[in-house]
């Protein structure tokens, strides 16, 4: 394969779109030793196949807001690949939403499902509707336009989305009331559902729990464990509570969360008060972390600055993607980080993982540590199927589960001759080789 001709043709035909680009870049990377000693998979095409997503539905959003002004979004669905089981991604509602955010997490979905071990395909959603900001009634007028349009190329088998930044259970459960009512049917389209309509326990908890469980994994293999040790977390969301939930379980110590005004540090670490608080702070629907400082006088916020400055012994980037450049991974390891695990997708630069790479630190790349968000989708999915709930118990420990087989997984195809674990390497070509033998299995389509 010649990753750089490749690179070349995609880059002519979709020009300006950097973060698909990123994307492909590293995963072709990552696999062309395998595809090479694996002609079957050039005669088929895969390569070719595979980074070109098998359709794009764009589609105009119109809405009033409260004010009774007309506003208009542009939505999208991209359906990346099916070859192991129905589409399947968040929808992400942010104003930076365009094509090639959405090619790029589409893209990297086709691989972090594969690594899940369960049956479901790529895609991704969204729109460049904001947010923040709006009254839930502006929130739900906006997520039904959404589904007017979306409703038809979604269902159980076909295409279940999910939530992502912007999208949480309010969300869902809007679009999930729309669907349900053209469709005239009630079935587990849709994951992150409310636990009283079809919603699995652990969801909400799911990404940040496994993303922790997948630490916990790489800690061991080094025979290391998180008791004492500080953690520097980004992000206020979803998925960084659930991480400062876990870590803080398990005896580390999480020291910083950010917004996009800046970060705090807190010397203390965040306790079960400070963790609840965060829900608080999330649910002001003001994007900023500024005021957990003027609640909790020990901790300091540090307008306009990324935590990557504070010397910790673990980093785990929970925010948006490329949010830790090479200049963070440079202090970062300056500072003696020991263990890098990017939460968000594709959280860091490939100036970062070289890196990281270079000095032979532990690195995990988000479709491996954040998979277990989408896993416990595909649990929700099983457990709708079956039109039953599994106790808490029962999905924690399938999480889990899932969390060892992608370290096992990457430890399987990333182990290099100095017993260097490169994660980025043993996720790729772990999910590739999944994907690519179920499109070899299923004829050119
Ligand atoms: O990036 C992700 O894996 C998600 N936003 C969750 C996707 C899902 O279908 O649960």
């Amino acid at each position: 394969m010649n990753v750089k001709n490749i690179l070349t043709n995609l880059e002519a035909k979709h020009p300006g779109e950097k973060e698909y680009l990123q994307a492909v870049h590293e995963v072709l990377e990552s696999i062309q030793t395998i595809y090479d000693e694996n002609p079957q998979y050039e005669a088929a095409k895969i390569i070719e196949r595979l980074v070109e997503p098998d359709r794009i539905l764009t589609f105009r959003i119109s809405w009033m807001d409260d004010e009774g002004n007309v506003q208009v979004n542009l939505g999208h669905r991209i359906q990346f690949n099916n070859a192991i089981g129905p589409y399947k991604g968040g929808i992400r509602l942010h104003p930076s939403v365009n094509l090639s955010i959405l090619k790029f997490l589409g893209f990297e979905q086709i691989f972090k499902n594969a690594l899940t071990t369960l049956p479901m395909g790529g895609a991704k959603g969204g729109s460049d509707f904001n947010p923040k900001g709006k009254s839930d009634a502006e929130i739900m007028r906006f997520c039904q336009a959404f589904m007017l349009e979306l409703w038809r190329v979604i269902g159980p088998s076909q295409d279940v989305p999910a939530g992502d930044i912007g999208t949480g259970a309010r969300e869902i459960g809007f679009m999930y009331g729309m669907y349900k009512k053209l469709q005239f049917e009630n079935t587990g389209v849709f994951t992150g559902k409310g636990l009283n309509w079809g919603g699995s326990l652990i969801r909400p908890e799911a990404t940040g729990f496994g993303a922790t469980y997948f630490t916990n994994e790489m800690l061991s293999t080094n025979k290391d464990t998180f008791k004492g040790k500080t953690v520097s977390v980004s992000g206020f969301g979803n998925v960084a509570w659930g991480v400062a939930q876990k870590v803080t379980e398990l005896g580390g110590k999480v020291v910083t969360i950010s917004g996009p005004d800046g970060y705090i540090y807190d010397v203390k670490g965040l306790d079960a008060k400070k963790i609840n608080y965060l829900l608080t702070l999330r649910s002001s629907n003001n994007d900023i972390v500024s005021p957990y400082a003027e609640v909790f006088p020990e901790a300091k916020f540090f307008a306009g600055k990324k935590p990557w400055e504070v010397a910790v012994d673990i980093a785990m980037p929970c925010a948006t993607q490329n949010e830790l450049n090479g200049e963070d991974a440079k202090l970062l390891v300056k500072n003696g980080v020991k263990y890098v695990i990017e939460v968000s997708n594709m959280g860091c630069t490939p100036e970062a993982i070289n890196l990281f790479h270079k000095n032979r630190l532990p690195f995990a790349p988000g479709k491996a540590a954040n998979a277990g968000g989408v896993g416990v989708s595909g649990l929700e999915m099983s457990q709708n199927a079956m039109k039953l709930n599994w106790p808490k118990e029962e999905v924690d420990a399938k999480l889990h589960q899932i969390m060892s087989s992608i370290h096992a997984a990457c430890s399987k195809y990333g182990t290099e001759s100095d017993g260097y674990i490169n994660y980025v390497k043993g996720a790729n070509i772990a999910g590739f080789i999944k994907v690519a033998d179920a499109m070899l299995d299923q004829g050119v389509i």
